[in-house]
Parts: C-alpha cells; structure tokens; sequence
C-alpha cells in the first residue's frame, strides 16, 4: 500500500454489542472497496476479519482485527472489534487509537449492554462517535424505534443524516436529509432519485431537527439561522465535521451490511466528515516526570506505541503500532523505553485480517506493524533512541473469573508456563499465577468464553493441551469481633501450690493491618 499524508487518513474502530453487524459491515466495505472480490459470511468462517479457530468455531469476533482500505483518495484503517462483553478490552484497545469510533446497532435489537457500555468508554477516551443503524433489511427492524433508543441513551446529540426508504425486505436506499435526495440500491449500486412522496411530510419534520441539531456546533451559524437565513449545504458539512470532531454530534447513518446498502455512503461519510490524525488532541506522553505534547507531525520525531500483539506459532510475534509523530521507515532502530533495549523494525507492512500486505513508510496518524521485535509487548511505546519518552499505557482490565488448569501430559509444565507467557503476550487480559500454597497454576480472566478460548489457544498455538480443575481456595480465618477469656492455672503436687490466671484479649485490627501482640502485664505479675 503506498503512503498517505495524516490528512488522507481514517483511524475507524467498529464498536458495539454482540452480533450487531461489524464484521459483516467491514467485509461490505472491503468488498465495495475492491479489496476482496467476494464478500465472506460469518457463519462460513470466510470474513477477512474472523479468521481466528476460535472465532471460525463460534461465529463471533474474538478480537480486533485491522482492515485497511483505499477510498477516493483516503487511507480507512478500520478496526472491527469483538462486542462480547469478555473480550471488551481488546475493543476498549481499538478505541484507544481511533479517531472516530462507529457503533454499529442493529435495528432489531436496538441499543444494548456493550452498546452502552462502549460509549461510556468512548466518552470517557474523549472519542469522536457516530452510529451505523444496521440489519434494516430484517424483519421486524425498524429505524425510528432505534433512533428514539439512541436519543434517550445518548442524548441530544444524535443527529440523523438518513432516513431508510422502504422497510425489511423492502428496504431498498435511503433518503440524504442535508442533500434533499433519494439514493436507492440494486445489487449494491446507488441511483440517485427524489425523495418519495409519501415520505415529505417525515423527511421535511427530521431535516429540520437536523439542521438545529448541527448549527448548535457554531455561535455565527446558529445565530444566522435564528435570523431566518438558510445555511448553505457545504456550511452545514463544515459544521458537522467540526460537531463530529469534537464529540459533540453524533451522527447516525443506515444501511444493511449482508445486503449492500448505504455501505458507500458509509466510506465517503469516514472520509468527508470522519476526524483525521490531525483533528484530534495531541497525544500527552512523559519524558521523565514531565508531561510533553505529542502532535502527529510526519517530520517530527519518530515516534510508536504498539497497542496490540499478535502471537503467530509461523511468524512468531507481531506488534501492531500506532503512529504518533515522525515517519517510520523500514530498519528504523527504536528504543524501548521499558526495557532500554534498541529494536530494529526489519520491514514493514500492514494487516489486513491475518493477511500482511506491505508498506513503503508509515507516517504520523498511521497504523501498521513489525514482526519479531525482541523484548517488545502490548502498552509499550518505541521512542528515538536519546529521547525515551513514554505513552503511559491503559490499566489492564479487573479479571473477574479464574481457573486452575495443568497440563495433560506429565513433564510438559515448562513448555506450558512458557506458551502462557506468549499467549499473555498477545492478550493483556489474561492472568497467570502460580499459587504456592495450593501448588496450582490459575488462569484468569474476563468470563467463561474467555478463558475457554484461551485453553483452546494454548493448545492450537502452542501444543500444549491442558485440562482445568477446581480452584483450590486456602480458607483464612481473622479475628471478627473483641472477645476476652480468662484462664485458670491451678497445680497442687506437694510441695508449694502453682497457681496463675490469665485474661486474653482479641480485638480485630483494620483489614490487612497484620497480628499486633500487647503484652499488658502489668508490674511483674507474672514472671517472665
Ligand atoms: N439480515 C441481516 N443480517 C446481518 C446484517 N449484518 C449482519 N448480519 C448477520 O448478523 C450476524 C452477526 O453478524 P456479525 O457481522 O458477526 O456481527 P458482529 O457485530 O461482528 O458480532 P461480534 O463480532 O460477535 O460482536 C451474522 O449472522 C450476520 O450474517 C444485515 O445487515 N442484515
Ligand atoms: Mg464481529
């Protein structure tokens, strides 16, 4: 793939709850695209981005895969990540080097769990946001059901650009609310038309609240249109972009990935209104203690931070990075701060799903990845070497279930620590304790599904099958409540009597304050 400036570039993250459509929409978008020629399906295991076993096996995305693409000019990076709710660190990643992140919703199901949770994370990353109604051509969708959802889930905002023409399985296009126009779809080709008629009295209602909705993003705009005047299109475009970019606007767009409609409009929308590198906050790393302002310059200091790592058992590792400054170019020789250990990056390419395809540079706002750096993990940032300046990286997430697992074979307990270090490698969610009093080695993780895929993995990857057993838990007991006792000595065997009483008192300390023992005896009483 050639070069493009930060300007031409698109850093997308699909987000969203289980099934809504995001590895079907990135499979219609390489296809409308010309990337691939024949759009896979999920259930056949054939999409570019679910191409994990694990993912093939359930039909699910298991975790973030990177599909880049070429659209009129621009450079889309898009990153299709899981919705289950075990694997949300892997999409919390994603979000962390999007410029803009797409929730896809299905128009069935509506907004859900990881859809709300997704955009409190995104809200709180400070992520530019837009909505992709799905699944319109199913029965039972419907888009005004799923745009009220929204507004009362995500507030004022929600401003939608589209409206559907048709419903299931007559959805066939979409009504444009900024141009006034019809865009209807046969086998995935647009013709544009008018707006039917039986559809004025909606769209005109919408257009209206539309336009209120993006002139609230500018004071000179808003207050012109309160005088009566009507902003022009290209006004209301340069509005909105400026909305979307600073997480004010949150579009809402419709289609159907399976059946190719609206998905052009998608593209072009990520390219005329999407941020690019350039439109988002400067990056804050450290140097030192300091805080220091990292913008995406493409002459700047090189500068990387691999957010995700791939475990190849052929390959051996991959480190997918982000561009934050600088341009990296192949055989570049980087510092990692963490280790202070020099990398080279011998050949660089990009990842579409598991496929690599090369590249000449990556400039500042670009993404791309390396294999086979030495000591290099997820969360660290490749600095020039003189200029160890770190981007501090995400907390890893609260692990919420364990199991204790030992390998079948016996004597494989060293290839078994060793497959679980690399399999951490490429999953930062994944636990690994080795529990000295109970001699077991526990595996923690997001949920069930979570750590059964990583079992599964240990033994794809690594050949090291393991079974699972149950957590032993060393039960503790602590002093409560204050408790007193007295004891009575009392000895008569010829001779002098011994004789002695003692009072003990328990009180509990603050959790986790340890054993304090007060000797309160007092003026000799009992000998030592
Ligand atoms: N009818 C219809 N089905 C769709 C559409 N988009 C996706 N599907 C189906 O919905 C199911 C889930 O689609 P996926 O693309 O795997 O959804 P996802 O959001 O990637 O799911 P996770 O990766 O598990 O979060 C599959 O069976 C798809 O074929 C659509 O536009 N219309
Ligand atoms: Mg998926």
């Amino acid at each position: 793939m050639k070069s493009f400036p930060p300007a031409k570039i698109r850093n997308v993250a699909f987000v969203g709850h289980g099934g809504a459509g995001k590895t079907t929409l990135t499979e219609a978008l390489l296809f409308a695209a010309g990337v691939i020629n024949r759009k896979g399906r999920v259930e056949d295991g054939t999409t570019v981005s679910d191409f994990d076993a694990e993912e093939v096996k359930r039909n699910i995305s298991v975790s973030a895969s990177l599909a880049p693409f070429e659209w009129d000019g621009y450079k889309i990076n898009l990153l299709d990540s899981p919705g289950y709710a075990d694997f949300a660190p892997d999409a919390i990643a994603a979000l962390r080097v999007a410029d803009l992140a797409v929730f896809v919703v299905s128009a069935v199901e509506g907004v859900e769990v990881q859809t709300e949770f997704m955009w409190k994370t995104a809200a709180q990353l400070n992520v530019p946001r837009m909505i992709f109604v799905n699944k319109l051509d199913r029965e039972r969708a419907s888009f005004q059901r799923t745009l009220e959802q929204l507004q009362q889930s995500f507030g004022a905002g929600i401003a939608p650009l589209e409206l559907p023409i048709g419903e299931e399985t007559q959805f066939r296009g979409v009504a444009d609310l900024l141009s006034d126009t019809a865009i209807t779809y046969q086998n995935g080709q647009p013709s544009t038309g008018e707006i039917p008629d039986d559809m004025q009295d909606q769209e005109h209602a919408v257009h209206d609240s539309l336009v209120e909705g993006i002139v609230v993003a500018d004071d000179d705009l808003m207050e012109r249109y309160l005088d009566g005047d009507v902003p022009s299109f290209e006004e209301l475009e340069k509005t909105l972009a400026h909305g979307v970019a600073s997480a004010q606007v949150f579009p809402v767009l419709c289609g159907s990935a399976a059946k190719d409609v609206a998905i052009d409009r998608l593209a072009t929308f990520l390219c005329e209104i999407g941020p690019s590198p350039l439109d988002r906050p400067p990056v804050t790393a450290k140097a030192g203690d300091k805080d220091t302002e990292i913008p995406p310059d493409p002459n700047g200091q090189p500068l990387a931070a691999v957010f995700k790592t791939l475990a190849d058992p052929y390959v051996g590792k991959i480190s997918i990075f982000k561009v934050l400054s600088g341009t990296i170019r192949p055989d570049a020789v980087l510092t990692n701060p963490r280790t202070h250990s020099d990398e080279k990056l011998h050949g660089l390419f990009t990842l579409r799903g598991k496929e690599q395809v090369a590249v000449n540079d990556l400039p500042a706002g670009d993404i791309g990845a390396v294999a086979k750096l030495g000591d290099v993990t997820t969360g660290d940032t490749l600095a020039p070497k003189g200029t160890p300046v770190v981007v501090p990286p995400l907390d890893p997430p609260a692990r919420v279930l364990s199991i204790a697992i030992k390998p079948k074979s016996k004597g494989d307990e060293d290839k078994l620590m060793t497959a679980l270090h690399r399999l951490q490698e490429e999953d930062v969610a994944l636990g690994v304790r080795r529990d000295d009093e109970t001699h077991q080695t526990l595996l923690s993780g997001m949920g069930e599904t979570h750590l059964a895929i990583a079992t599964e993995r240990l033994a794809r990857k690594f050949g090291v099958e393991v079974q699972t057993e149950d957590v032993i838990v060393p039960y503790r007991e602590t002093i409560s409540r204050e408790a007193e006792a007295e004891g009575k000595y009392k000895k008569q065997t010829g001779g002098h009597g011994q004789f002695g009483v003692a009072f003990l008192r328990v009180e509990p300390l603050e959790r986790g304050a340890g054993f304090e023992f007060v000797d309160k005896i007092v003026g000799g009483a009992i000998p030592r």
